[in-house]
């Protein structure tokens, strides 16, 4: 397998946990997103995803090699054809809450805060960085204020009970950006032990993006 990411694309990180949780080992290539005006615009990637935007993952088959893009439809293939250490609870209404928890992340909050998204508010709509950066907080805000009444429901020590899940598989990167744009976290008991409790599984750590060759 060969994964096309980048070590601060939040989606790409969550098809690194995946493939860490599930023992499983790709090729990484890296496709710099600011760099020369952004790599996934290049005509090399555009032919593996003409959506310009990372993960893509290349597998094969008995047809050969294929190409698949959108990371929860990765995530979804990796369970699906790789099913060791599942990454989704066996019980049908669990793995629906699982697959919620993970969209309330990887649709309501992580679209909003991607990096087309912020240079258009700052190129198009001229808005400046104090703006964008109330922007960024609040769209990350008003998921995790959600997330973590649901938390109080459902985790044990990760999400979903104990043991890790696509749930935390979104979530994890969603919080390295919280922190990284200094998002306060006070009010998030649950996704801060959460966060720290997955970091401290090598599955989690050896993803992360400062441990990515292409981290600078
Ligand atoms: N829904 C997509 C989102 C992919 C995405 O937004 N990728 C970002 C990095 S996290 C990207 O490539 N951004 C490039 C850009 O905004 O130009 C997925 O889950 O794969």
């Amino acid at each position: 397998m060969k994964l096309y990411g980048y070590w601060r694309s939040s989606a790409a990180y969550r098809v690194r946990i995946a493939l860490n949780l599930k023992q499983l080992n790709a090729e990484q290539v890296s496709i710099h997103l600011v760099k020369n005006g952004g790599e996934q615009h290049s005509e090399m990637f555009s032919q593996l995803n003409p959506h310009h935007l990372v993960p893509a993952l290349i597998d094969e088959d008995e047809q050969g090699e294929f190409t698949l893009t959108q990371s929860m439809a990765i995530v979804e293939y990796l369970e699906e054809q790789y099913p060791q250490h599942p990454i989704l609870p066996t019980n049908l209404k669990e793995r629906a809450i699982v697959r919620a928890m993970s969209q309330s992340i990887a649709c309501e909050i992580h679209p909003l805060d991607n990096l087309r998204v912020l240079q258009f508010l700052v190129k198009e709509m001229g808005v400046d960085e104090e703006a964008k950066m109330k922007w960024y907080h609040h769209w990350i805000h008003l998921g995790f204020k959600a997330l973590e009444v649901q938390l109080a429901d459902t985790a044990g020590q990760f999400c979903f009970g104990d043991s890790p899940t696509m749930a935390d598989i979104c979530l994890i990167p969603q919080v390295y950006n919280a922190y990284r744009f200094n998002v306060d976290m006070t009010h998030y008991p649950n996704i801060v032990r959460i966060w720290l409790q997955c970091n401290q599984l090598p599955a989690f750590a050896n993803a992360a993006p400062e441990a990515q060759d292409d981290a600078s």
